[in-house]
């Protein structure tokens, strides 16, 4: 039988989410302009990454889905019964239903908590993992990570999946505060399955972020469509470029928007005109890549222990499982 609590059905009701108000404000004021990349992922924007995560030149989530698909039983095999799954930044769940489907032959029924800031990748996750598993109940969870204490109220023993190399937006000591807030609301033999992209050839890396169909550009430039749509913004998509290039120092992929000329953008909502020089940018994400041993440094930096790191072939991309 499946336990499914009033806290649990409580905490299933999407809440509003807060304007991207204060953001856009913030970012676009900073020198040199920002803006935070989970802003990227409104319903187009999440659209636009699924479309990039089916491109040729985009290897990461092939990588991975292809890491568990080979390991899954073993991956599962290093869980307790009845274990609770949450996901942070599930997007469809279309790589975790590898999982679930090796999860559902070890024990009867599993509750499944999708935390993303789209609603509308939440109902497709929903949709597509209830109809091909009867028995996985999900439970959507709307918001971003500033608020993780859904997984306490989950019943353990509890897994967290952060997949995709989601951590790779993260700066270090953000990524490091991100894992402590996971472990914070976890207990002793709670697990987090961690998945990153690792440091390979930089053309590899290059042409992921810069495809020859343009679908990263589309999605790169969606935040200014998204600015004009909820911010009544009047950004020209037209005379911004994507730039993408490797940033050695850092070990990360960077992500722009290029001023083509000198230009001023109105915010109504905000009641402010921004400056845009020729060439000056908005830095809009990082993707930073990692070598296993850092991976599994930033686990224990956390607060988890690490219990197996699990490549495809090439070592292309990792899969971390740490223990509390
Ligand atoms: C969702 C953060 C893992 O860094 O590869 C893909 C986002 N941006 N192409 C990544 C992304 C442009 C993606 N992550």
């Amino acid at each position: 039988m499946m336990i499914t609590s009033k806290s649990l059905n409580r905490k299933s009701i999407p809440a509003p989410l807060p304007s991207i108000a204060e953001d856009v404000l913030e970012g676009l004021s900073r020198t040199p302009k920002s803006l935070p990349p989970k802003l990227l992922y409104d319903a187009t924007g999440s659209d636009l990454f699924e479309q990039i995560t089916c491109l040729p030149e985009y290897y990461p989530t092939r990588t991975e889905a292809g890491i568990l698909t080979v390991h899954a039983e073993e991956i599962c095999s290093h869980l307790r019964r009845n274990v609770s799954v949450s996901e942070l930044g599930a997007g469809t769940a279309t790589k975790t239903r590898i999982l679930l489907r090796s999860l559902v032959r070890q024990q009867f029924g599993v509750n499944y908590f999708p935390l993303d800031v789209s609603d509308a990748a939440l109902q497709l996750a929903k949709d597509e993992v209830e109809s091909e598993l009867s028995r996985v109940k999900v439970h959507p969870q709307l918001g971003d990570f500033d608020n993780l204490t859904f997984l306490e109220h989950q019943s353990p023993p509890r897994l967290v999946l952060y997949i995709g190399s989601s951590i790779g937006n993260l700066e270090n000591d953000a990524a490091i505060a991100l894992l402590q807030n996971i472990a914070r609301n976890l207990s002793t033999g709670d697990k987090l399955l961690l998945g990153a992209d690792l440091v390979k050839d930089i053309n590899v890396m290059h042409a992921a972020y810069n495809d020859e169909a343009g679908v990263t550009a589309l999605f790169n430039k969606n935040l200014l469509v998204r600015i004009n749509r909820e911010l009544s913004g009047h950004f020209d998509p037209e005379s911004f470029c994507h730039i993408s290039f490797w940033n050695e120092a850092e070990s990360r992929i960077e992500l722009h928007l290029e001023s083509a000329c000198r230009q001023a953008v109105r915010i109504d909502t905000l009641d402010m005109t921004f400056h845009f020089d020729r060439g000056e940018r908005i830095h809009t994400e990082n993707s930073y890549k990692y070598t296993v041993e850092h991976l599994e440094n930033l686990l224990r930096s956390g607060g988890f222990q690490v219990e197996h790191t699990w490549t495809d072939p090439d070592s292309w991309f990792a899969v971390s499982l740490g223990v509390i």
